[in-house]
């Protein structure tokens, strides 16, 4: 075992691993401001890890704009392709971490542990925000500078040492289209009704050959 090297050293080399592994984009959240919203089920798995590394995968534009008001095949395939990818990061810059002598705890990329509240073990939009990458739109979704909602997430905690990034000071200003878009009514400027959302998924998934809680509506309509 290789002894951990200097914060800086560490985040730039798991930003290349990530980097390699098809990630667009790459940050590290301090994660006691956040800890208050971790599911109970990995609070004990998560003791003393105090960073969250934070990685997106950009989603195709061809697949994205090709979806009108409802997913298509196309999408729901390119949807596990980058659950796999990122899980598939996530594991390789859990192995870098280990083999320096840290611990590290990949979370799934998209993983429903409580399926009557809808929960994951933790928000991967909160951990991205509080790295600095972006913020929570109207949708509620992560909204990216650059690539606005158009990034899937993964993340990985730690006890290695990291340079952590901070919240950045951005919203949506006047923006309505993805209220002006979501079939289902859902998101307004009072927020994102949750219920709502659910049942209009609920109702996608019995399309034929979707058989998933996908949409992509507000990940396609949101622009600069
Ligand atoms: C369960 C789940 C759902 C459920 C419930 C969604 C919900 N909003 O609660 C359903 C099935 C409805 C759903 C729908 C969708 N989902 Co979903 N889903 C998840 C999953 C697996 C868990 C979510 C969870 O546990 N939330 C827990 C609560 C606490 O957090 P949250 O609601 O996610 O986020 C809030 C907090 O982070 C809070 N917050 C942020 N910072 C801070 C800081 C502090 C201190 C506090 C207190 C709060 C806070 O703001 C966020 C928005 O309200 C995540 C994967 C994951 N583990 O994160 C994907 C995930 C959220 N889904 C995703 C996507 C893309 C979708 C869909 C577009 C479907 C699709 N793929 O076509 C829709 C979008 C609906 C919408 N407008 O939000 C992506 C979002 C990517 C992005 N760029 O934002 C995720 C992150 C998966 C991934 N790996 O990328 N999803
Ligand atoms: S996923 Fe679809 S139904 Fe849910 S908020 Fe987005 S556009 Fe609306
Ligand atoms: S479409 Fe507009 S309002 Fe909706 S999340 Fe994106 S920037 Fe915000």
């Amino acid at each position: 075992m290789t002894q951990a090297g200097s914060n800086m050293t560490n985040t730039e080399k798991l930003r290349q691993i990530a980097l390699d592994e098809g990630m667009a984009v790459f940050g590290v959240a301090e994660l006691e401001p956040i800890r208050q919203i971790f599911h109970p089920d990995i609070v004990q798995a998560a003791q003393g890890l105090k960073y969250g590394i934070s990685a997106g995968f950009r989603l195709s534009d061809p697949t994205i704009d090709d979806i009108a008001d409802r997913p298509t095949l196309l999408y729901k395939h390119h949807y596990k392709v980058a659950n796999y990818t990122l899980d598939r990061a996530g594991a390789k810059l859990e192995a870098y971490i280990q083999s320096n002598g840290c611990q590290a705890l990949p979370i799934p990329a998209s993983q429903t542990i409580d399926w009557e509240k809808h929960l994951g073990h933790l928000s991967h939009k909160a951990v991205a925000v509080q790295a600095g990458l972006g913020w929570i739109g109207k949708s509620a979704l992560f909204i990216h500078p650059q690539h606005r909602a158009r990034l899937r997430l993964v993340t990985v905690l730690t006890d290695m040492p990291l340079e952590a990034g901070s919240p950045i000071e951005r919203s949506c200003g006047s923006c309505q289209l993805c209220i002006e878009a979501c079939p289902a009514g859902a998101i307004s400027d009072q927020g994102y009704d949750k219920p709502k959302c659910i049942a209009q998924l609920r109702e996608f998934s019995r399309l034929p050959g979707i058989g998933q809680y996908i949409c992509g509506v507000c990940v396609k309509v949101c622009r600069d």
